[in-house]
């Protein structure tokens, strides 16, 4: 089971190395992994587990961030419909996104980072993506909103960026151009 002392923190290499694409079939190891990362991510939702294991809530976590150098993360979180959304994406890619952008007005926040780093971090507002389920099944899914946010923080952990690379450091709230912020699309 992954606990918080198992996330790395900003400062550890691997948050900013590369990840490095996962070969099928899985092993058992890679099996593994790709369970306990989504697991985190549901106790971390629930108010009993999350306040007996200790754990930050999360939407989604990255390999990277428990130390592991392969290309997966899971996602845990509804959709602007309501629908849950919960998987864990190996490989994965956007093949497609819009001009227009989009950005959380609160910013956002890393499980990496224990510190609160204001500022806009502009996204694409709809992407298209591909990844390769545990089973080596591909999909491909049109994301918007909050789970098109949040796949693009995660991808970003493979490719060792953390989401305040984005912010402008001159003026972290600078108007982002061509993008709406999200909740007010
Ligand atoms: C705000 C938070 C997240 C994604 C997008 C906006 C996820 C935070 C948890 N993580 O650190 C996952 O990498
Ligand atoms: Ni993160």
């Amino acid at each position: 089971m992954i606990l918080m002392e198992d996330i790395i923190r900003e400062g550890h290499p691997t948050l900013r190395t590369k990840a490095e694409e996962v070969k099928f079939p899985l092993s058992e190891d890679d099996r593994a992994l790709a369970h306990d990362m989504l697991e985190y991510l549901i106790n971390s939702q629930d108010p009993e587990a999350s306040q007996k294991y200790g754990l930050r809530p999360g939407v989604g976590l990255a390999a990277n961030q428990v130390n592991s150098l392969k290309r997966m993360f899971a996602l845990h979180l509804e959709d602007d419909n309501g629908e849950q959304l919960s998987f864990v994406a190996i490989n994965p890619k956007i093949v497609s996104h819009s001009v227009e952008k989009t950005y959380l007005p609160s910013g956002e926040g890393c499980l990496s980072v224990d510190r609160s780093i204001p500022g806009f971090v502009p996204r694409y507002a709809r992407i298209t993506v591909k990844f390769f389920t545990v089973d080596g099944e591909e999909k491909k899914l049109r994301l918007k909103g909050m789970p098109a946010v949040a796949f693009q923080h995660e991808l970003d952990h493979l490719n060792g960026i953390m989401f305040y690379d984005h912010i402008n450091e001159a003026n972290p709230f600078d108007q982002v151009p061509n993008s709406f912020p999200l909740g007010e699309e």
